[in-house]
């Protein structure tokens, strides 16, 4: 990442995340970024690529693997992953697990 990329603004930006603190069952407040002593965060993150079951698999198997993340919920038709994890997961991770997994963010 070059200087200029950095920032939890542009980054939220670049990844498309968003995350959401659960306050209670209608009650939710979003967060432009996880922040530390935070319970259990919900990101949706925009997945480019998949095509079929296959890929939902290997996404989902993917983000299930990183320390840290309680859920995963892979959406093919909307192209999205929805992530359960604690505020210990960095968004760096969760962008290099998808790529690494031969999918793009956004
Ligand atoms: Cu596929």
């Amino acid at each position: 990442m070059s200087r200029r990329d950095e920032g939890p603004a542009h980054f939220i930006a670049q990844v498309g995340l968003q995350c959401t603190r659960r306050l209670g069952k209608r009650d939710e407040a979003n967060f432009t970024f996880p922040k530390k002593g935070l319970d259990l965060m919900i990101s949706t993150v925009k997945i480019k690529g998949m095509s079929c079951n296959h890929c939902v698999r290997a996404v989902t198997e993917a983000l299930t693997g990183l320390p840290g993340v309680t859920g995963v919920t892979v959406d093919l038709e909307m192209g999205q992953a929805v992530v359960e994890h604690d505020p210990s997961v960095s968004l760096q991770s969760v962008h290099e697990q998808i790529a690494k997994a031969g999918y793009e963010i956004g």
